[in-house]
């Protein structure tokens, strides 16, 4: 599947993160770049390059990263938020271990630029 990402490397624990959530499928972390006051990253324990590479075998596991999402935005006390999937270097996808964004903490305009 191509090499570790930094994602991996957090997973395994060489390279720290401001964890806010754990469980035996996922991680939950502070983004190192926010985007508003509130930016965590849900990511899967295993691998999964994009949501591109997703297979009906997966179903299980990105319900679970969406509920994840909702529980970390609860524990950051947020009413509204955006969870977003970049997929693809064109649509901004830089670590090819698949990620949901959550976001929130200020007015969020729509469309996404
Ligand atoms: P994306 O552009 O959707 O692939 O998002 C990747 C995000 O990962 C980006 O918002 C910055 C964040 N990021 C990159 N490297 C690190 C890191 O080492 N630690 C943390 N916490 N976040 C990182």
């Amino acid at each position: 599947m191509g090499d570790e990402t930094i994602f991996g490397r957090i997973l395994s624990g060489a390279i720290p993160c401001d964890e806010v959530y754990s469980d035996e499928k996922c991680l939950a972390f502070r983004d190192i770049e926010p985007q508003a006051p509130v930016h965590i990253l849900v990511i899967p324990r295993r691998r999964l390059s994009s949501l591109k590479d997703a297979m009906t075998e997966d179903a299980e596991l990105l319900g679970h990263l969406l509920l994840v999402a909702s529980l970390v935005a609860n524990q950051e006390g947020l009413d509204d938020w955006r969870t977003i999937i970049n997929t693809g270097e064109g649509a901004g996808q830089t670590v090819f271990h698949l990620h949901l964004h959550v976001i929130g903490g200020r007015p969020l305009t729509w469309p996404p630029g």
